[in-house]
């Protein structure tokens, strides 16, 4: 295995014998080789659509194929080894309809002709077609970054179909992404090129998402969420995926069984059409990192609707109350699917957590969210205001991920060590470093303005262009707003992609640089958007309030 596509990648190179994440060998080969065999139905699929044909099929298997391969999602070789069968028959199927429209193939990419049924074929195909395997070193960097941005893009354009909102031209572009991989005559500017375009469809897919969570649960407004517990038993909600939360609030109604929050499902907590459920609770406990203890103490089943699985501990007295949906997997987790009218049964989950104790109180009080794009308007002229007057000096954005790496201590003192006259701007579980300190308030705006999930990166974007817009700004970057953003997975580099699209400049990103960038590309990166890492604490602070 080779797999250096997260922050944790070992020694900061890469992981070779095992992931950090717990990912096998086997699981990352077999990752590979799904990658790999999506390389090949888009060679046809990219030409069948030129000639008008669309396949449904085709684009669900990508979307979701892409989307299992994120950190930490899916660690299930059984789950891929059947994708990969699928994908070999999607790749026929497709290509069979390009050559009736009228498309003609030559010279096709090995990944469009291998072919093979036995997992142990599938298993040595897996060794020689991953990563390294381009062996320019610039080339794979680009072509990588390509790939982790996909990913996190369509594990966005993923949530957004399960609330019935999709677009053409997103499925058109993940497949003309993963077929660009296959072509050797790309020059490092065409891949850079395609790296920035997936930056802009980035954008659309997190404006696509936010459309569909606000359209089917309302706004997500200023919210005080309980971080206790009651005294019945519960079930843990995990991941991203909102219409998974909506299903399981309406099947638990009446049981008797609680329901709350864990890590990225925390903004769940804002949306008005959640509230409604008395038997929500709340937010247990922290990021996804601290799952193996947390866990244990919430005594309750726990459901994952997407990435961020810690596999267990040998003596964990949970794995068996665990259960996955969606693109998650886990070896001995129950998996529940939905059925033929997508309607996913949680019945099970409800009986198991009726027996179960109800969870041991870690912390209690509350937090306060819902800044989201609207709810921030809404507070416009008071934030104006605050700012021309000069009780707000800077915004910090400091969304994206936690992590268990002991360098992200950094965010945390980042925030208590930054100003009383300035606010952090917050989305995706890098809140959970600083978003219970006590930062208190300027005027009633409090100083940690959390937008939700790291998708609703989107609002923060979308404030930040409506301040351009008030202060009659030429440029985004004129703006009194520093960007120190931590990442982890490839749903922060897709929000990364999409800021850069954006035009905005000088992102710094902790705790450390992407391994996946090769000296050339990062240099790239930094010479064209002024990309930064993080230093100290005192110095960084020196720096950003200059
Ligand atoms: Fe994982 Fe966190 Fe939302 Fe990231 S919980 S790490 S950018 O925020 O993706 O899924
Ligand atoms: Fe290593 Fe990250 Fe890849 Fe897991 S996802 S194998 S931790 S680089």
């Amino acid at each position: 295995m080779f797999c250096y596509q997260c922050q944790e990648a070992a020694k900061g190179t890469g992981c070779t014998v095992k992931g950090v994440c717990g990912k096998t060998d086997e699981v990352a080969n077999i990752q590979d080789l799904l990658m790999y065999v999506m390389k090949g139905i888009s060679v046809f699929s990219t030409k069948a659509r030129e000639a008008g044909v669309e396949n449904d099929k085709v684009n669900n298997f990508i979307m979701t194929g892409l989307f299992m391969t994120i950190t930490n999602a899916n660690f299930d070789k059984v789950k891929f080894v059947a994708a990969i069968r699928e994908g070999l028959k999607l790749r026929e199927e497709i290509k069979t309809q390009a050559e009736a429209a009228g498309v003609k193939f030559d010279n096709l990419h090995h990944s469009a002709t291998w072919t093979a049924d036995a997992e142990h074929d599938f298993d040595a195909k897996a060794r020689v077609i991953g990563v390294l395997s381009t062996e320019n070193e610039d080339v794979r960097s680009l072509r990588e970054l390509l790939m982790y941005g996909l990913k996190g893009f369509a594990a966005y354009v993923e949530h957004a179909y399960n609330l019935g909102l999709e677009k053409a031209e997103m499925y058109a572009f993940m497949q003309k992404a993963l077929q660009a991989t296959t072509n050797d005559t790309l020059s490092a500017d065409d891949l850079v090129a395609l790296v920035m375009e997936c930056g802009a469809n980035g954008v659309t897919a997190m404006a696509t998402l936010d459309e569909a969570n606000t359209t089917a649960y309302g706004n997500p407004e200023i919210t005080e969420v309980n971080i206790g517990v009651s005294n019945k038993p519960g079930i843990l909600i995990s991941g991203h995926d909102l219409k998974d939360m909506e299903d399981l609030l309406k099947q638990t109604e009446g049981t008797g069984v609680d329901v709350y929050t864990h890590s990225e499902m925390l903004p769940a907590n804002y949306y008005p059409a959640f509230k409604k459920y008395e038997h929500f609770v709340g937010n247990y406990g922290n990021a996804w990192w601290k799952q193996n203890e947390e866990f244990e103490t919430f005594n309750g089943p726990i459901l994952f609707t997407t990435n961020c699985i810690v596999p267990p501990k040998a003596n964990s007295t949970y794995q068996d109350k665990v259960y996955t949906t969606g693109a998650s997997g886990f070896p001995g987790f129950k998996h529940v699917d939905a059925d033929e009218n997508g309607k996913k049964d949680f019945s099970e989950i409800i009986e198991v957590a009726k027996k179960c104790a109800a969870p041991t109180e870690i912390e209690n009080g509350t937090i306060v969210g819902g800044f989201a794009h609207n709810q921030v308007m809404q507070l416009a002229d008071k934030v104006v205001d605050a700012v021309k007057s000069g009780a707000i000096r800077k915004f910090f954005v400091m969304a994206g991920c936690d992590g268990r790496m002991k360098g992200r201590d950094y965010y945390t003192e980042f925030a208590a060590a930054l100003p009383q006259d300035t606010v952090i701007l917050t989305a995706g579980c890098a809140k959970y470093r600083y978003n219970k300190l006590e930062l208190g308030d300027i005027g009633g705006i409090p100083r940690v303005l959390d937008a939700g999930q790291c998708n609703d990166s989107y609002s923060l974007a979308v404030i930040a262009l409506k301040l351009k817009e008030v202060f009659e700004l030429n440029d985004i970057n004129e703006l009194p707003i520093a960007y120190n953003i931590a990442w982890y997975e490839q749903k922060a580099v897709i929000v990364l992609l999409a800021l850069l699209s954006l035009g905005v400049k000088n992102i710094h990103l902790g705790p450390t640089l992407p391994a996946f960038l090769s000296p050339n590309v990062a240099k790239v990166l930094i010479d064209t958007f002024g990309i930064g890492g993080i230093g100290t604490v005192d110095e960084d602070m020196k720096m950003f309030l200059n």
